[in-house]
């Protein structure tokens, strides 16, 4: 039989730069730095690196807002860097999939720069989303459209005489405008990145907001938007998830399989629906798609098995490999958000071992909690400057990793510099202490990703049986030999005796009738039959 493409069950895991590993000392994370730390993820046994944003930015959000999507940031080092990072990946058996904005650029971009020194109706502006206001002298904005970070979607500029002018379409910040993906300037220019990148090696790319390209004809107003992630599931907002996105990534396919090796795409694609979330990863369309709903299902086990049998069920009519996440720089570190280092781990056992492939985020393998207690005065994150402190925002999960005793940074970095401060407890937690601890996460991290990559069954993105558990508990078996046993109640229960014991996030009993005792909010791996 031929072997499923490396993608399929791939394990990824994501590298925020500016917190991974500094090399210079100034406090911020750089690509040296990351090339250093390569033998961790080797070593973590994950399959393939995806980096958030390395590319000159002013960093109104943290690099993604892109002035040069060709380049290297000064801060994060040179090009030369880059391929360096690329080859020693490569060199040791892991790919590297990098992020990719294409809903915006930066406020700096040489093309925004030329649009507001462009007149109205310019060439100029019509690769962003220029319009004239509404009301009196048009002094409303177009539309009723509201930011993701707060505030209207639209900023007022002044024209070249001084007077207020047109206004710009910015779903995030101010300082990251909207392209237009009518323009066909702008599709042929991301088709070009592309190239420049996968020419440089790149296995694939993470993509930014993919769902967000396409605005509805005519910009109409949003209107009443239903609140929450379940009210959204059938209604469709102007801005997100319009059909014509697709025609864009049918394109982008083309490119990719043009080079050899199964270069790939991921979209970031906050769609609620899984059927829609799918329809991104049909077989000329992108590989893959962050699964949110399971993100957002928390540590429910009713909520947890019914998005998982609509994310098989939608992944398979379209033949894609579902994914699985728990993590990445924009929600809560797992432990905070699920109410314990125990249900993290346990969901991460959980995950591991259904169908498909997964995303780590960088630090849930030291067990890293939020840092809820960032001074203000230091926070960079765009949701909380903008919402006035309202909002706590995303840096308390971007804060630099701690590898080992060394000096004030804990080896972040070599002058014990740091963006953000670490927390005190985490001299506990480094990367250099865990591995030395069979007990602690990473070392549970290691052996269940050597375990998934070796054991027959939890290869490839097939199919799962659930097996009839106690309410609050999910059990499932794949082929050959396995089952997968997970606790999700504030009890222990206990499990039959059905085969032998691969790994477990928490300490199991046994009894002397064979069956086992799992403690509250754990996983447990078995082998069965045979
Ligand atoms: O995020 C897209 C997104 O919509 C959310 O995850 C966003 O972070 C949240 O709504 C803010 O409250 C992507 C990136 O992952 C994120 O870091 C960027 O800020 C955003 O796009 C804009 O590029």
């Amino acid at each position: 039989a031929r072997e499923p493409a490396w993608w399929r069950d791939a394990v990824f895991y994501q590298v925020y730069p500016r917190s991974f590993a500094d090399s210079d000392g100034d406090g911020v994370g750089d690509l040296p730095g990351i090339v250093e730390r390569l033998p961790h993820l080797r070593d973590l046994g994950v399959d393939a690196v995806w980096l958030s944003p390395f590319y000159p930015s002013p960093m109104a959000d943290a690099g993604y807002d892109v002035a040069d999507p060709r380049g290297v940031d000064p801060v994060f080092g040179t090009l030369a860097d880059f391929d360096r990072l690329v080859e020693r990946a490569h060199g040791l058996g892991l790919r590297v999939v990098i992020d990719i904005v294409p809903n915006h650029t930066s406020h700096e971009h040489a093309w925004f720069r030329a649009a507001l020194a462009s007149p109205p109706g310019s060439c100029e502006r019509s690769r962003y989303l220029f319009r004239d206001g509404r009301g009196p002298d048009g002094g409303e904005p177009p539309n009723d459209w509201t930011s993701q970070f707060g505030g209207p979607a639209w900023t007022r500029v002044r024209e070249a005489d001084g007077s207020p002018g047109q206004w710009y379409l910015h779903l995030y910040a101010p300082e990251q405008p909207d392209l237009n993906w009518r323009n066909l300037e702008v599709r042929s220019e991301y088709l070009s990145i592309l190239r420049h990148w996968l020419d440089r090696g790149v296995d694939g790319f993470r993509i930014d907001v993919a769902h967000g390209l396409l605005k509805a004809v005519g910009l109409p107003d949003a209107g009443a938007i239903p609140q929450g992630w379940e009210g959204r599931m059938h209604h469709r907002l102007p801005y997100w998830d319009q059909p014509e996105v697709h025609d864009v990534y049918r394109g982008w396919r083309r490119v990719l399989d043009e080079y050899a090796g199964e270069r790939i795409a991921v979209a970031e694609a906050w769609v609620p629906n899984p059927d829609r979330l799918a329809a991104y990863t049909r077989p000329d369309e992108l590989h893959q798609a962050f699964n949110f709903p399971y993100l957002m299902a928390g540590w429910d086990a009713e909520r947890i098995r019914r998005v998982v049998d609509a994310s098989l069920d939608s992944a398979h009519k379209v033949g894609a490999p579902p994914t699985w996440v728990l993590a990445n720089h924009d929600v809560p570190r797992a432990p905070t958000r699920l109410g314990g280092l125990d249900r993290a781990l346990a969901a991460l056992l959980f995950e591991l071992a259904l169908p498909g492939s997964v995303y780590l985020y960088q630090g849930e393998e030291l067990g890293l909690e939020e840092v809820v207690d960032l001074p203000d005065e230091l926070r960079q994150d765009p949701v909380f400057l903008r919402s006035g402190g309202a909002l706590r925002g995303r840096d308390g999960c971007r804060v630099p990793l701690p590898w080992s005793d060394d000096g004030a940074s804990l080896g972040f970095s070599p002058s014990g510099r740091s963006w953000l401060p670490q927390p005190a407890g985490w001299r506990a937690l480094t990367a250099e202490a865990q591995a030395k601890d069979p007990a602690s996460t990473l070392s549970m991290y290691r052996r269940a990703l050597r375990l998934r990559r070796e054991h027959p069954a939890l290869g490839g993105d097939g199919v799962l049986t659930w097996l009839r558990s106690p309410e609050g508990t999910l059990a499932f078996e794949r082929s050959p030999g396995f089952v997968c046993f997970a606790n999700l109640t504030d009890a222990p229960v206990v499990v039959p005796p059905i085969g032998a014991l691969l790994e477990s996030s928490g300490p199991v009993d046994g009894a002397p009738d064979g069956s086992h005792v799992l403690p509250a909010h754990t996983t447990s791996w078995w082998s069965v039959g045979g």
